[in-house]
């Protein structure tokens, strides 16, 4: 029976990474989770898979022009982004979501906006894929945990999508609710987060060019366990804000409450800006481990303000506190 605590497994650089972002399975989350992962096992050597780029649609794309869109940095490797991966309904372990995700079912999948606008609307993803010039992004992901990956992206700015239901006068912030199907998810049996999973913007940042409706990577389609069938990537904000899977996006006037504020309101804040002069209460953010360079003894980079899009995205955080409002 293949049960793992979270911190059994291999590849993790220093104390920060051993420690999930602030929660654990208990020993019932644990037994339950076996339970599932030896049915999910059994159905099929899913973990020999994962990885397999083969089985994935092509989506193509042009190089984006956006200004920051395109990183010089040399793009971790497809099996190194495709397997160490965090996807907490599908498990706490890296290798997890690699191994189980295979169950999502992403056709049919519909994204439902809604709230504060002029035209809301339920998309088809067929439709969503054609809405906008797929561009290849290549942005650095920096998890709060203390380690980095950079992955070429394709997809579209996402304001192109919130300007297809006209947000109103009244709106100030955008939220986005991921899926939770217990049948599929077995993490989702676990009290490790409220689900389903949320996320959320201020409106100003959800319309910067930079904030990405991402379909695929590497030029394919996104992996399950990337966040298919379309997800956020947000390279400027730690890579929890980066919603996977997403159903709903609610334009609203209230800033919504986010999964992981809920979980540990002191240790992950609803801007949660990368910044390596504001230590997680249990951890520096000073430094970061990419993912493929040498395990243990690589040398850790130095992790920049805004994770080194200050030029672009800095304007929109003038004045502001970023130890307050982290
Ligand atoms: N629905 C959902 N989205 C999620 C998560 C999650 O657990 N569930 N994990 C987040 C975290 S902590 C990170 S670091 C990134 C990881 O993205 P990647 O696995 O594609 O690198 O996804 C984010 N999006
Ligand atoms: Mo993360």
């Amino acid at each position: 029976m293949l049960i793992r605590t979270h911190n059994s497994g291999f590849d993790h650089g220093n104390s920060s990474e051993i420690t999930p972002q602030g929660l654990y399975f208990s020993r019932r989350d644990l037994l339950k989770w076996g339970a599932a992962g030896g049915s999910v096992l059994a159905s099929g050597g899913a973990w020999a898979q994962a990885a397999k780029a083969d089985s994935l649609k092509a989506l193509s794309s042009v190089k984006s022009t956006v200004p920051g869109a395109l990183s010089m940095e040399t793009p971790t490797s497809f099996q190194d982004a495709s397997t160490y991966n965090n996807y907490y309904e599908f498990g706490l372990d890296k290798s997890d979501p690699a191994r189980y995700a295979h169950t999502l079912k992403t056709r049919p999948w519909t994204v439902r906006v809604e709230g504060l606008v002029n035209k809301p609307k339920t998309f088809d993803i067929e439709e969503l894929l054609k809405l906008s010039a797929q561009e290849e992004r290549i942005y650095r992901l920096r998890c709060v945990e203390g380690w980095s990956m950079v992955i070429p992206w394709i997809g579209y700015s996402l304001s192109k999508l919130l300007a297809q239901v006209e947000p109103q006068g009244s709106a100030k912030y955008v939220e986005f609710v991921t899926l939770a199907d217990s049948k599929t998810m077995p993490g989702l049996r676990s009290g490790v987060l409220d689900w389903p999973y949320t996320e959320g913007l201020r409106m100003d940042e959800a319309m910067h060019p930079l904030s990405l409706l991402a379909f695929g990577m590497y030029g394919k389609e996104l992996t399950p366990q990337n966040g298919a069938p379309l997800r956020l990537v947000l390279p400027w904000k730690y890579g929890f804000k980066s919603a996977k899977s997403i159903v709903t996006i609610r334009v609203l006037e209230k800033q919504p409450g986010t999964a992981w504020n809920k979980a540990a309101r002191n240790e992950y804040g609803f801007y949660s800006n990368v910044n390596p002069d504001v230590p997680h209460p249990r951890w520096s953010q000073a430094t970061e481990r990419r993912i493929g360079e040498g395990g243990l003894f690589a040398k850790r980079h130095k992790t920049l303000l805004f994770n080194g899009y200050e030029a672009q995205v800095g304007q929109l955080y003038a004045g502001m506190d970023l130890r307050k409002d982290y």
